[in-house]
């Protein structure tokens, strides 16, 4: 009994270490929106029950088509070349029709030079259920340093979609 609670005691320090780990590397980054209210104005931001974590989610609807979401310069992520890109949030359909993109995108001041969504349609999804949608990009490696990355859902259909609770894991070169 004594040595079940030693391993025990040893297992949840590594798994808290672990988890220390991951919110202090700097290619990682993570938001679950509750402190996002009064600090950013998002007409998404929304405060209710329904959320994946806490209170705050982001609802994108037709007239607000695009959720709260990341937006950093590559060189500000990586003083290194920006190679690769796992990203998710969690996301919950108001119908059956819902429909949209998990977006992972890059952006000159002028144009979109780099685009890769995850579809709604491609996924099995059940209205009115949390579920996590992920996504992938390997990034160009001749794109400017200067050009803007961005994470975020687009809302391509009539009805409600809630967005909640996001991650990103970069890759460097
Ligand atoms: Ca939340």
């Amino acid at each position: 009994m004594k040595n079940l609670l030693v391993i025990i005691a040893i297992l949840s320090l590594f798994f808290s270490c672990a988890k220390e780990n991951k919110t202090k590397d700097p290619l990682y980054y993570s938001n679950d929106l509750e402190n996002t209210i009064g600090w950013n104005d998002h007409a998404s931001l929304t405060v209710g029950d329904d959320a994946h974590s806490g209170k705050v989610f982001s609802k994108t609807t037709a007239e607000f088509p695009y959720s709260y979401g990341f937006h950093r310069t590559l060189k500000d992520i990586s003083e290194k070349r920006v190679k690769k890109a796992e990203f998710s949030a969690w996301v919950n359909t108001s119908t059956a029709n819902s429909k949209g993109n998990l977006v992972l995108a890059i952006d000159t001041a002028n144009n979109n030079i780099f685009w890769v969504g995850t579809d709604l349609k491609t996924l099995n999804v059940t209205p009115g259920k949390w579920f996590q949608v992920k996504g992938k990009a390997t990034l160009p490696l001749n794109i400017s340093k200067s050009a803007d990355l961005k994470v975020y859902f687009w809302n391509t259909g009539k009805d409600a979609v809630l967005v909640d609770d996001f991650e990103i894991t970069f890759k460097d070169l």
